[in-house]
């Protein structure tokens, strides 16, 4: 019922907007974009422009054919919010999109992609609270970035096609802490990785072998962050937990190439 509400009030914000930024998650961008939004978009009479953030992470020739195939859809740019990289091209793709005097836009995107991060580097100044949790951003708020734009942070939207939890924990939506079921998200994120870039992972957790199973994986982890419950069994839980919040974070090298 809650998301229902919600994306109801992103589309009366994009409304009284001139020109959207879509922020997706640079690593997975077609995981992060918002289609109904996209749908919709020449119908709600403003511009969209696709924002690939957190490009800190992920090799540059990925981000360009990502943006390359992106392009042929909406006008997309690469940025990192993080190391205040890729703003110029942005300014300039607003300023060619909406050239009037006054501009109105908004930032919209799932939880966690770095829209708050995103507005603190175009004001310059800490306006914004941002975290590694999602759900930071409760309310918009419109803040002045230059004396011709106006800029709206909003919450993350969790769309309806992103229903699953252990989907929605990958792509850093869903709180970890939250979970119901972490192992059976690790099991769904360790699966996933295998089949796109798992040598990030490998090296990071010093797994001995990509052959190793989903099992021997938690068990190599929990023993070499000293996991173990009362009694000197090992915490797979809290293994789990740990993965995903790294994963979450950035620490563990990880990109999917986005296809034609
Ligand atoms: N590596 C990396 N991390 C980033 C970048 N931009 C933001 N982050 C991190 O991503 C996390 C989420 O950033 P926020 O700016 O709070 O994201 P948001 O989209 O506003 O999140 P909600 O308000 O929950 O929807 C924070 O831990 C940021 O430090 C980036 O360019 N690179
Ligand atoms: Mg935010």
């Amino acid at each position: 019922m809650r998301r229902r509400k919600e994306n109801r009030w992103v589309f009366e914000l994009i409304r009284t907007s001139d020109v959207i930024l879509e922020v997706v998650d640079g690593r997975f961008p077609h995981l992060t974009r918002v289609s109904s939004i996209e749908k919709h978009i020449s119908t709600l009479g403003c511009s969209l422009i696709i924002v690939l953030n957190k490009c800190d992470l992920v090799p540059r020739n990925i981000c360009e054919n990502n943006k390359q195939i992106l392009n042929k859809e909406f006008p997309t740019v690469y940025i990192s919010a993080q190391n205040r990289l890729g703003t110029k091209k942005l300014r300039q793709q607003i300023s060619r999109l909406s050239p009037k005097r006054e501009t109105v836009i908004s930032l919209v995107g799932i939880p966690n992609t770095g829209k708050s991060s995103l507005l603190n580097i175009l004001r310059g100044k800490h306006v914004a609270p941002t975290g590694q949790k999602p759900g930071v951003t409760r309310h918009k708020q419109i803040v002045r970035i230059s004396n011709r734009i106006l800029i709206y942070d909003s919450p993350g939207v969790v769309p309806f096609d992103i229903p699953d939890i252990n989907l929605q924990a990958f792509l850093g939506a869903y709180e970890i802490g939250k979970l119901p079921d972490p192992i059976d998200t690790v099991n769904f994120f360790l699966d996933r990785i295998r089949l796109h870039y798992f040598k990030g992972f490998i090296e990071k957790y010093d797994i001995p072998s990509r052959e190793e199973s989903n099992q021997e994986i938690l068990d190599h982890i929990a023993k070499r962050r000293g996991l173990i419950l009362k009694g000197g069994k090992l915490n797979y839980i809290e293994a789990a937990k740990v993965i995903m919040r790294e994963f979450v974070a950035g620490k563990v090298p990880y990109w999917e190439k986005v296809t034609n």
